[in-house]
């Protein structure tokens, strides 16, 4: 049985399947409270969950509610997470939050580190934070990708966003010793579209490929965490000239709002969601849904040969 630290809890069925060696995929929940709007965010909380189920794995939200860091929630508990209000935590907040009995969300980094803390090795999310545009002036730089360096972590995703500064993210990356697979594609997903422009270093083509690429990397590869990148399906991509328009316009509002830290992403996030109409919307849902089913198929692949 894996080693779970008494600081987190795990829900009885989630704490059930590490005992048993059943697969297990930690999903995010700050993507739901602070990067998809109302009601959406719980219908995509019980979509993204029963994906990973149909897979064959266990689903488990992962939040820190009155100071207690879940991993596994119930339906009454992603209401809450689902229903506003909620800090958005990243690794640095976690103490505080825990430790002054607070509620919040968590981000991919906090969520990676909850995840590493009880035994889960898979999770999956939309699009990991990273070097935001401008970041040689005001060194906005997502703590996701230090944590990426430092928890041994599966994070399936569809690469990120293009309000980020997308060649400068994979340099930290590979600084970092943080390997990069294409999920079927030698290219670097770019979130709401297949391609960023970029090639990633490494691909694979099943959850087999997958699975053996991270177990050898938990042998040999240090301790960083993997990123597996599988573009949004194809018929979810977003229109490219609407991607361009909605990307050069939210830039321009946050710069002119002044918005900054940790309020840039979902700021970013908000004006695609109401400037396309629900496009934006029906493709990070897509992407989601996507990456959960594939975590699922991995982490079964990694059960079947521990
Ligand atoms: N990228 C997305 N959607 C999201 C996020 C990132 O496409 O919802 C969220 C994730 O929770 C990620 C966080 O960990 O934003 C990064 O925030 P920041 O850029 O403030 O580090
Ligand atoms: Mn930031």
């Amino acid at each position: 049985m894996p080693h779970v630290s008494p600081a987190v809890a795990p829900s009885p069925e989630v704490a059930a399947a590490l005992a048993a060696g059943r697969p297990v995929v930690a999903l995010e929940s700050t993507l739901l409270a602070h990067g998809l709007p109302a009601p959406q965010n719980r219908a995509a909380a019980a979509e993204l969950e029963a994906a990973v189920r149909a897979h064959g794995a266990v689903p488990a939200t992962v939040a820190v509610l009155d100071g207690v860091p879940r991993v596994g929630l119930t339906a009454a508990e992603l209401d809450r997470v689902c229903g506003g209000g909620l800090a958005k935590l990243s690794v640095r907040d976690l103490g505080p939050a825990v430790g002054l009995g607070r509620d919040g969300a968590t981000t991919v980094a906090a969520t990676a580190a909850l995840a590493q803390a009880a035994g889960v090795a898979l999770f999956a999310t939309g699009g990991l934070g990273g070097v935001h545009r401008g970041a040689r002036d005001t060194w906005d730089v997502s703590a996701d990708l230090g944590a990426l360096a430092g928890t041994a972590v599966l994070v399936v995703c569809s690469g990120v966003k293009s309000i980020l500064d997308v060649p400068a993210t994979l340099e930290v990356l590979e600084t970092e010793s943080v390997p990069v697979l294409g999920y079927r594609t030698d290219a670097f997903p770019g979130f709401y579209r297949r391609d960023s422009g970029h090639p990633v270093p490494w691909r694979v083509d099943s959850p087999a490929e997958a699975a053996a690429v991270w177990r050898a990397h938990r042998t040999l590869g240090g301790p960083a965490g993997a990123v597996l990148a599988q573009p949004v399906p194809a018929a979810d991509e977003l229109d490219a000239g609407l991607h361009d328009r909605l990307l050069a316009e939210g830039l321009a509002l946050v710069a002119e709002r002044g918005v900054t830290g940790k309020d840039v992403t979902p700021a970013l996030l908000e004006h695609f969601h109401a400037g396309s109409g629900g496009a934006s919307l029906r493709t990070n849902l897509a992407l989601v849904r996507a990456n959960a089913e594939l975590a699922a198929q991995v982490a079964v692949a990694l059960a079947r040969v521990p």
